[in-house]
C-alpha cells in the first residue's frame, strides 16, 4: 500500500462559503465566479490564498470564498494585505476593492502598494459609483452623471485608473470586463504568474445605481490590446470590437493607449522589478543569521 497522500481535487463547490447579497445582475457575481474558475483550473489548494477586501459591495468578495480572507475597513485593503504578504509569504494574495474603496479613501495606500510593487493581484472593481452607500459620485463616474451626491451631474472629470497605475510605476497593468468571462480569467491568469503587484482594472455593472456605466451589449466601443503574451480575446460578446497589437513590455505605448481608458482592455504593461517584501524578508533573514536582536529595530536592517 502506497503511503503517499493524494492532493483532493479542488473542485467549484469546495470554494462557496456564505450565499452572496448583492442586487440581481451585479457584475460581482461574475467576478465570484471568474476567481473560483481561476483556483479551480491551477488546482490551488484553498489554504494557501488569502482574499483580503475594503469596505463597499465588491468588498464582500472573501465571504464568499472558501479561502482564508479579511473583509478589512474602508480604503485599507492595502497595508493589512502588505502585512499578510511579509507575515505569511508562503499565502497569495487577493485584493478586492471597488472605485471609491481604491481611489477615493485608499488612493494613497494604493499608490504606496503600487511602489512597494509586494505581491498580490489587485482587483479594481469599478462600477463607477459608490454602490454600497446607495449612490454617490465616485473618483470615476463620468462627467455628468447624476447620483445623490451630486444630483445635477458630476462635474469634474473621472481619474483614468489605469494611467494612475501606469504613472506610479506598476510593475504589472491591465484592465478587463466582468462580463467577458474568458477574457477575465486570462487576465488573471497572467496576473497571477506576474511576480510583484499586479493591478487589474475591471469594468464592473451595477445595474442598480449605474447601469448606464458599461455598454455591457455591444462591443464596437472596446478596443483590445492583443499579444502572444497578453490576453486572447474570444469571446463572442467582443465580436465587434476592435484589436491592437501592443507588447506589453511597450511602455509608451502603454501610456499612449492607457488615455483611451475606460474603452480599452488588455495587457498595458508588465516588468520584473524588485519587491518590497522580498527584499524585506531576505534583508531580516540575513539579520537574523548575523544577529537575532538586529530584528527588534527595523532602522538596523539594511
Ligand atoms: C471610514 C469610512 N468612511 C466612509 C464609509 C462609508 N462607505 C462605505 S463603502 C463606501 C464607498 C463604496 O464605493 P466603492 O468603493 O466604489 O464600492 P462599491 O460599493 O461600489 O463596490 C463608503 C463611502 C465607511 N464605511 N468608512
Ligand atoms: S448596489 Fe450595485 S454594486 Fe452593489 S450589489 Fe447592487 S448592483 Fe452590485
Ligand atoms: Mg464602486
Amino acid at each position: 500500500m502506497s503511503d503517499v497522500i493524494e492532493k483532493p481535487e479542488v473542485k467549484m463547490k469546495d470554494l462557496k462559503s456564505d450565499d452572496p447579497r448583492w442586487c440581481a445582475g451585479c457584475g460581482d457575481y461574475s467576478i465570484l465566479v471568474g476567481l473560483r474558475k481561476f483556483l479551480v483550473n491551477r488546482q490551488l489548494d484553498p489554504a494557501s490564498v488569502v482574499n483580503i477586501s475594503g469596505i463597499g459591495c465588491s468588498g464582500r468578495i472573501p465571504h464568499y470564498m472558501n479561502t482564508y480572507g479579511f473583509h478589512t475597513i474602508h480604503g485599507r485593503a492595502v497595508p493589512i494585505a502588505m502585512g499578510v504578504a511579509l507575515a505569511k509569504p508562503e499565502l497569495k494574495v487577493f485584493i478586492h476593492s471597488g472605485d471609491g474603496d481604491s481611489l477615493s479613501i485608499g488612493g494613497n495606500h494604493l499608490m504606496h502598494g503600487i511602489k512597494k510593487n509586494f505581491n498580490c493581484v489587485y482587483l479594481l472593481f469599478d462600477n463607477q459609483i459608490y454602490g454600497l452607500t446607495k449612490n454617490q459620485t465616485s473618483p470615476t463616474s463620468r462627467k455628468g452623471l447624476k447620483t445623490e451626491s451630486q444630483p445635477t451631474g458630476s462635474f469634474l472629470d473621472p481619474i483614468n485608473p489605469v494611467m494612475f497605475a501606469m504613472s506610479l510605476g506598476a510593475s504589472f497593468v491591465a484592465s478587463t470586463a466582468e462580463w467577458l468571462g474568458s477574457h477575465f480569467l486570462e487576465t488573471v491568469e497572467r496576473a497571477y504568474d506576474h511576480h510583484g503587484f499586479s493591478f487589474i482594472h475591471v469594468a464592473q455593472r451595477c445595474p442598480k445605481y449605474n447601469p448606464a456605466a458599461w455598454n455591457y451589449k455591444e462591443s464596437n466601443w472596446i478596443t483590445f490590446l492583443t499579444h502572444e503574451d497578453g490576453v486572447s480575446v474570444e469571446d463572442a460578446k467582443a465580436k465587434d470590437a476592435k484589436r491592437i497589437e501592443h507588447s506589453p513590455y511597450d511602455f509608451q505605448g502603454a501610456l499612449d493607449h492607457a488615455q483611451h481608458v475606460p474603452d480599452v482592455f488588455g495587457v498595458f504593461y508588465q516588468e520584473e522589478k524588485p519587491c518590497y517584501d522580498d527584499e524585506l524578508l531576505a534583508a531580516n533573514a540575513k539579520a537574523v543569521s548575523l544577529d537575532r536582536s538586529a530584528l527588534l529595530d527595523p532602522y538596523r536592517i539594511s
